[in-house]
């Protein structure tokens, strides 16, 4: 069909003669002479519009190449459009964690100032007189944020100021903690000195230190352990009776009434036995338990719990013994995650 239009339309009207005896080129031949007259409207039928289709097809071709560039402009478009929403979506994420993460830093710190303020404007009623002064009485007096707090001097009993960390929400609050394990940094495998002054920093992992517990524990008193291992599994131990002898009798630890969900019991074995350490070896063994476990305890021959221990990241928590162990729940080669062990008066209500 495009070959017979370009015949018909480029050769002179003189050579159609010679393409007459074409087996096909009967409507070629009639349609020049129709076109001589040009201001005739053009009949439609076979042939008659060839020039016209020709060009509506160019046209068309135009017009569709047009519309694919035009989609492929539109559908360049909406991919960006695309990446930037996607974009926006990760950057308004981001500044939604920055958001969390300034949020509750503020929140930390507006505690922290709020305890400040408390503790400044009751000051002048603190005195020597509150002999038994822990976080339950400055419960009791309406501090109940938990965070850092400072015990006052006692005067009766001779010992410095007191800086704890007071567990005000779990259990009804008022706890003094005297443990923590949960960084992993602070090495607990010191000597008789260390413990019995304390160790560690109050926010992180630390020893409140033997005589310091001691203090803590001149009325019955209650002991709250409370443990967490890596599958993040959260369990605890609370003992109805607490208390410790003093130096001379090797902080000696006395437990009573065990009720939790810790398991078996872990803290019975250690009852009624001597704190021991690297460098007092108090125990009820032949072996060196302080020196096999790698901690300060109340070790008898020479586990059943071992929260004193070696800190074990995950990975390495379950192919040591001198691990923060508690037998009653993972077994003797499975160090936890997080420890706390906290303290406060048998007669305590919130
Ligand atoms: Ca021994």
């Amino acid at each position: 069909m495009v070959k017979r239009v370009l015949r018909t339309t480029t050769l002179p009207l003189l050579l159609l003669p010679l393409l007459l005896p074409l087996p096909d080129e009967t409507g070629a031949q009639r349609e020049p002479r129709r076109r001589a007259a040009p201001a005739a409207p053009k009949p439609p039928g076979k042939g008659g519009c060839c020039e016209e289709v020709r060009a509506l097809k160019v046209q068309l071709a135009n017009v569709s190449s047009q519309l694919e560039e035009l989609a492929r402009k539109q559908e360049e478009e909406v991919r960006s459009l695309l990446r930037q929403v996607l974009d926006l979506d990760q950057k308004s994420r981001l500044q939604e964690a920055r958001v969390t993460e300034a949020e509750s830093k503020f929140s930390e710190l507006n505690g922290h100032v709020e305890i400040i303020r408390l503790q400044a404007s009751q000051a002048a009623t603190q005195t020597s007189a509150d002999a038994n002064y822990d976080c339950a009485s400055l419960y009791n007096k309406n501090y109940k944020i938990s965070g850092e707090y400072k015990l006052p001097a006692d005067m009766f009993l001779g010992t410095p100021e007191l800086q704890v960390y007071c567990d005000m929400e779990t259990s009804g609050g008022g706890w003094t903690v005297i443990q923590r394990r949960k960084v992993g940094l602070t090495s607990f495998d010191r000597d008789w000195k260390q413990y019995k002054r304390g160790f560690g920093t109050t926010r992180g992992d630390f020893w409140l230190g033997n005589d310091n517990i001691l203090r803590l524990t001149q009325q019955p008193t209650v002991l709250r352990i409370e443990l967490e291992d890596w599958e993040g599994e959260k369990r605890y131990a609370e003992y109805q009776h607490f208390s410790l002898g003093n130096e001379l009798n090797s902080y000696r630890l006395l437990l009573a009434n065990y009720s939790g969900t810790a398991g078996q019991d872990s803290m019975r074995y250690h009852n009624n036995t001597n704190f021991s350490t690297k460098d007092k070896d108090n125990d009820k063994c032949v072996d060196k338990c302080a020196e096999l476990r790698k901690g300060g305890y109340w070790y008898n021959c020479c586990t059943d719990s071992n929260l004193n221990g070696v800190y074990y990241r995950y990975g390495e928590h379950t192919k040591s013994t001198d691990g923060i162990t508690w037998y009653g729940w993972h077994g003797p080669n499975y160090s936890l995650k997080r420890v706390e062990m906290k303290i406060r008066p048998q007669n305590f209500q919130s």
